[in-house]
């Protein structure tokens, strides 16, 4: 069986067609069936016919976080709650919850994505699969698990919470592949290592995602395990995890874009940008039919390529995420990103990847402190050795953010592990 190879496949005239005969399609049913949209259309006296295909896409308006949160929980849904069988949410850290339904139809376009991805990173029926993101509201769990099932891979649902058991499974089973965020899999390494595991394990391919990471930790992580790793991205408003996935060539994520329309916007101006430009992700989900969204603001960055991948997908790309529009921290003026200090870090190798960066306001300036956990084998208390260490590193990520930081280096096991999404800031100006 073959997961939509054939579109995968399509040059980009006829992805372009199908995409433009999918986005009349979805203006008219959104229009008529979704109050939200019908208004936000008849507000710029904008009719679906005036929709003849992606040329017009900027003429719709956008939809935003907040919209779904306004509309609450249910407010968005295009069919009645008797066709919806699946309820997702995502709480973020302040406000309600932003709700995502289900039809089944939209379960098995969903699980046909995943499929692809996992496909992409060459897990196959062959493989039995440990997928220990959160089973539950979070679509990780459940998301990976369907995809994983429909090539008919070996699903082993972990979720998170009992690393021991994992690693232990993970040799007694013979897991050829897992699907996890990369913190936790660099945690996961650290454990198997501690229990003298890792020459033990069969596992070949990780999909991971729903956090950034930079290309080193993808080769720290890979040179670890001894495992190929592979980007899987995706968000609960647009789906979950399978809206895009890296190939073997690690060239960018192939969008499904048969099913998710990106575009990528000038943060300032929210006009497309060109090609190969970095800005703000937004998507428009051409196929869904529980809670179909025209040109939805991600707030994730990124650029776009639509040239043709060296494995033979002609499928668009998206490039590696630098991170999220509201990650990015601004310090004494200077635009700094949690994934430039976690490419500085992979390069020392006397500390682990794992830090915190903490921000406070003294005197009116701000004030970057960032906490190294340094690794066990070079531990010391010698107090000049550490303070060489300490201006070492202090160097190094000056190099790479241009802006001088305070770094404190801490003991070996102390920064806290995620088994999800990873926290590496805290904003205590925000706190004020
Ligand atoms: O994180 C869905 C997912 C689950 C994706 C498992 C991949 C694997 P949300 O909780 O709604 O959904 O969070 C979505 O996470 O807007 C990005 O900011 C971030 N994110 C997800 N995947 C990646 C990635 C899931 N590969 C938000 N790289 C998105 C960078 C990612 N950021």
């Amino acid at each position: 069986m073959i997961w939509n190879e054939t579109k995968e496949c399509m040059s980009r005239d006829e992805m372009t067609h199908l995409q433009s005969i999918r986005l009349c399609k979805l203006v008219d049913y959104v229009y008529h069936n979704v109050e939200f949209y019908r208004k936000k259309m008849q507000a710029v006296d904008l009719m679906p016919g005036d929709i003849k295909g992606l040329e017009d896409i900027t003429k719709l308006p956008f939809t935003t976080k907040d919209d779904l949160r306004d509309t609450y929980p249910f407010g968005l849904f295009a069919v009645p709650n008797s066709e919806i069988v699946r309820i997702h949410a995502s709480s973020g850290t302040t406000g309600k919850a932003t709700v995502v339904g289900y039809t089944r139809f939209d379960l098995e376009i969903w699980s046909e994505c995943v499929a692809r991805c996992l496909t992409m990173a060459g897990v196959s029926k062959n493989d039995i699969i440990q997928v220990a993101y959160g089973y539950g509201l979070f679509t990780g769990g459940l998301g990976a698990h369907a995809g994983a099932e429909k090539i008919g891979a070996t699903v082993v649902p972990m979720s998170t919470g009992n690393s021991k058991k994992l690693t232990t499974m993970m040799v007694d089973f013979g897991a050829t592949a897992i699907a996890c965020t990369p913190s936790y899999l660099l945690y996961i390494s650290e454990v198997l290592e501690k229990e003298g595991l890792l020459d033990q394990i069969k596992l070949r391919s990780a999909i991971c995602g729903a956090e950034p990471w930079t290309e080193k930790m993808r080769n720290e992580i890979e040179t670890r395990l001894n495992i190929t790793a592979h980007d899987i991205y995706g968000l609960s408003e647009v789906m979950g995890p399978g809206v895009a996935c890296d190939c073997e060539h690690h060239a960018g994520l192939h969008v499904c874009e048969d099913h998710f329309y990106p575009e990528v916007l000038d943060t300032k101006t929210l006009l497309p940008v060109d090609e190969g430009v970095t800005g703000e992700l937004a998507f428009t989900t051409l196929t869904k039919q529980g809670i179909p969204l025209i040109r939805y603001r991600t707030k994730d960055l990124t650029s776009i390529d639509r040239s043709p991948c060296a494995c033979g997908r002609t499928s668009a790309r998206i490039s590696r995420f630098k991170g999220r529009v509201d990650d990015m921290l601004i310090i004494r003026g200077v635009n700094v990103f949690p994934s430039q200090i976690e490419a500085a870090l992979v390069e020392v190798r006397e500390v682990t990847p794992h830090y915190m960066m903490v921000v406070d306001r003294v005197n009116n300036l701000d004030v970057l402190e960032i906490q190294v956990e340094i690794d066990s084998r070079f531990y010391t208390d010698e107090i000049r050795a550490l303070e060489a260490l300490t201006k070492k590193i202090e160097h190094v990520i000056q190099q790479a953010i241009g802006l001088g930081v305070k770094v404190r280096i801490v003991e070996p096991q102390t920064l806290i592990r995620s088994e999800g999404k990873a926290v590496h800031v805290v904003d205590k100006r925000r706190l004020d």
